[in-house]
């Protein structure tokens, strides 16, 4: 039989006709169905009646719409469904293009009229969903929770827990296409120090290369590379430049002529009568690299090797573009499923998960180069299952609009909910240029989600931050130092989902299931388990409404004013980042702000300690060396800390674990009525009560954070 297929001037030989995978699944007494990113939609999934289906198709998507079902760049087949009593995951393990079909409904099914009857409620809701797969296998894992936590437990038992990334990748990154010449990067980098503003990695977009081919450099543009990285590097500064997964078809390459006479397997995908694919892309004609052979993705990691990318260095890192794949003139600008990969699989069968393979052997290529000795850092653009144990992706290119802005937390939220925690989105907007408020307002936002990377298009006027005038450098420099404040607490975060795969943004749900009224709710977050940020997404905006879960109170990040828990409207300004602390919550911060995370590594800690309406509190600290793989060999260390009975205790987590860390040098104490004395051994600590802001603050404890101790107050 004849299953072949024109798509516009496309064709598909499907030679192997229909082979297509369904499956229906009915959520019984849920409320709502979250997660299958990537999707520039609603963090709630809506349902599918009168829309497409949710598509997971990993695509190129030019000037994508909000608030569509459409495929991105990037795809995991997972829901998680809620209800307060209950939550479940499903991962529907399928590379192939996926389609999901959402219905919800009151009706009662046969199970929903049993459980209603358990329940002694009149209604269950019921979420009816169809998964459907182009071709694969039925490969199905549930994940019986019942709380979001035990979800995200289970889902790390069987697909891994997040990468625990060196502490510049959590630090600012300044990106551009294109940052023109060393001298431009040595300028921006220059301008950093004059305005005083953080920044831990300058990027090279596709401009910097010679003519697109990847490892290499445009000799005029960039003559002295090692040169300009050490710069860099004598500032604590990094640099990316991008490797994207098409090849020059260039017979005077000496990469391209490795790959293609490779002796002992195919670098390049084949096309469907088995000679190399070429297709249209940056450099003109090109092949691309097929990761999903073992083979070629230990070629593709040798040539990270220095040797091999000459004038790189052990403070450069990667950027993966364009690996749905991007192919300019392919079906639905990607590769035709027809195509062929490692033993003969289809390209229709793996092409949600060729990016991801893309994203591996860069990594392990940055990990070959240190000898095993430095954790890698590779932002991918198209991921899969099982990303987030690589390395972040990034959503691609959004536009400088308010709407973008505000699609940018339901994205990332969704992601986060999947399994995915590191994950962020360009901040100011790639296409347009932002009006200067929307610019500041999306660094305030920027600066509270896990990755931090200003980016912006070709075309589109510079927008360093010292571009906009005194005031409003100075609000960008007050969001960007408060990401360095917050670092210590952040990277913590990332220990934790380097445990357990928890995520750092989360919804307000997640922690608060019984909640219903924040199923919603995709204006705020979560950042890890103790801070609430409220972003400002309106312009002009003077009255915010704020939603603080209860039963705890929380208190203002900067200004420590507590409040009780409900919904309220605060003034802000277009300085405002509202931001608040979990009562009963500790954290440790760094207040000394530096050009680069690196440098700060041996400042003293501030530990802000929240209390609860008992008057207690607790909270971790993880730190380590901030680059290499020594925590795998207990150099690090897991700090307990705890307030109750009026005493600060700080115990290790992890006693053979070991890491000397720096001191400390402030402890803030929020939610205190009256003034107390503090000492530790019995020497008194100096201590100031603030009547205004009900908190006392102890200076110089003398004390390290990684070592074991307590302050007692009377
Ligand atoms: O390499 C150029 C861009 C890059 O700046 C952007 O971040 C990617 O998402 N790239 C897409 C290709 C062209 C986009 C129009």
């Amino acid at each position: 039989m004849d299953w072949e297929e024109n798509f516009n001037s496309h064709h598909d030989s499907n030679p192997r006709g229909p082979r297509a995978i369904s499956l229906d699944v009915t959520f019984t007494g849920f409320d709502k169905l979250y997660g299958l990113p990537e999707h520039a939609d609603t963090l709630a999934l809506k349902g599918t009646g009168s829309t497409d289906p949710y598509r997971l198709y990993n695509l190129d998507v030019f000037e994508y719409e909000l608030d569509n079902p459409m495929a991105l760049y990037g795809a995991i087949p997972y829901v998680h469904a809620l209800s307060p009593k209950h939550s479940v995951g499903m991962m529907w393990l399928n590379a192939a293009e996926t389609w999901v079909d959402i219905n919800y409904s009151n009706e009662k099914s046969i199970v929903g009229r049993v459980l209603s009857s358990i329940m002694s409620s009149d209604e269950v809701s019921r979420i009816d969903t169809h998964f459907m797969s182009e071709s694969g296998l039925l490969d199905l894992f549930l994940f019986l929770g019942p709380t979001p936590k035990d979800v995200t437990r289970q889902y790390s038992n069987v697909f891994g827990p997040s990468y625990l990334p060196p502490l510049f990748a959590i630090s600012y990154h300044q990106c551009r296409w294109n940052y023109n010449d060393q001298k431009d990067v040595l300028g921006v980098d220059a301008n950093f120090d004059k305005y005083d503003i953080p920044m831990d990695v300058i990027w090279l977009d596709i401009e910097h290369t010679d003519g697109k081919r990847y490892f290499s450099w445009d000799a005029r543009k960039f003559p002295e590379s090692k040169e300009m990285l050490s710069t860099l590097a004598g500032k604590g500064r990094n640099m990316v430049t991008i490797i994207d997964p098409h090849i020059k078809v260039d017979k005077n390459w000496g990469l391209y002529k490795a790959g293609k006479d490779h002796s002992t397997c195919g670098i390049y995908v084949q096309n469907k009568d088995g000679g190399n694919f070429e297709g249209h892309c940056w450099p003109g004609t090109s092949s691309w690299v097929d990761y999903t052979s073992p083979c070629a993705r230990q070629w593709w990691a040798e040539q990270f090797s220095y040797d091999n990318y000459q004038g790189s260095s052990p403070s450069l890192f990667t950027w993966n573009d364009m690996n749905e794949p991007s192919v300019f003139n392919g079906p639905e600008v990607s590769m035709p499923k027809d195509n062929l990969h490692a033993e003969q699989w289809e390209h229709r069968d793996v092409h949600n998960i060729y990016g991801h393979y893309m994203h591996k052997a860069s990594s392990d290529g940055q990990v070959l180069r240190s000898q095993n000795t430095a954790r890698p850092f590779v932002l991918s653009r198209a991921f899969f299952v099982g990303s987030h144990r690589i390395g972040p992706i990034w959503t691609g290119d959004n536009y400088a609009s308010w709407e973008h802005l505000k699609m940018s937390i339901p994205m990332l939220l969704s992601l986060n909910v999947a399994g995915y925690p590191f994950v962020g989105a360009d901040v100011g907007g790639f296409f347009g240029n932002p009006a200067t408020e929307l610019l500041v307002r999306w660094y305030q936002v920027g600066v509270l989600q896990p990755f931090l990377r200003a980016h912006a298009h070709i075309d589109t006027r510079r927008r360093e931050p010292w571009l906009f005038g005194e005031e409003n450098t100075a609000l960008i420099r007050d969001a960007l130092i408060l990401r360095y404040q917050l670092l210590p607490y952040i990277y913590t975060q990332f220990y934790k989902a380097s445990v357990d795969n928890s995520p750092i943004m989360r919804p307000l749900w997640y922690d608060h299931p019984s909640d219903t009224s924040l199923y919603s709710n995709q204006e705020e977050f979560l950042l890890g388990d103790s801070l609430l940020s409220s972003p400002v997404l309106e312009s002009n905006e003077k009255s915010h409404l704020v939603t603080l879960p209860g039963p705890q109170v929380w208190y203002d990040y900067h200004s420590y004013t507590k409040y009780s828990p409900g919904t309220m409207h605060i003034s802000v300004k277009l300085s405002s980042t509202p931001l608040f602390i979990k009562g009963g919550s500790i954290l440790v911060t760094k207040m000394r702000v530096r050009r680069s995370s690196q440098l700060m590594e041996s400042d003293p800690y501030t530990i802000i300690v929240a209390l609860d309406n008992k008057g207690e509190a607790k909270g971790e600290a993880y730190v380590d060396d901030g680059k290499s793989f020594d925590y795998k060999n207990n150099k690090f260390s897991f700090q307990n800390l705890s307030f109750t009975g009026n005493k600060l205790s700080c115990r290790s987590g992890v006693k053979e674990a070991h890491y000397k860390s720096a001191g400390v040098e402030r402890v803030v104490i929020l939610g205190v009525d009256n003034s107390l004395s503090a000492s530790h051994n019995g020497s008194p600590i100096i201590s100031t009560f603030s009547k205004s802001s009900h908190s006392i603050t102890l200076k110089k404890p003398n004390l390290v954070l990684s070592d074991e101790w307590d302050i007692e107050f009377s």
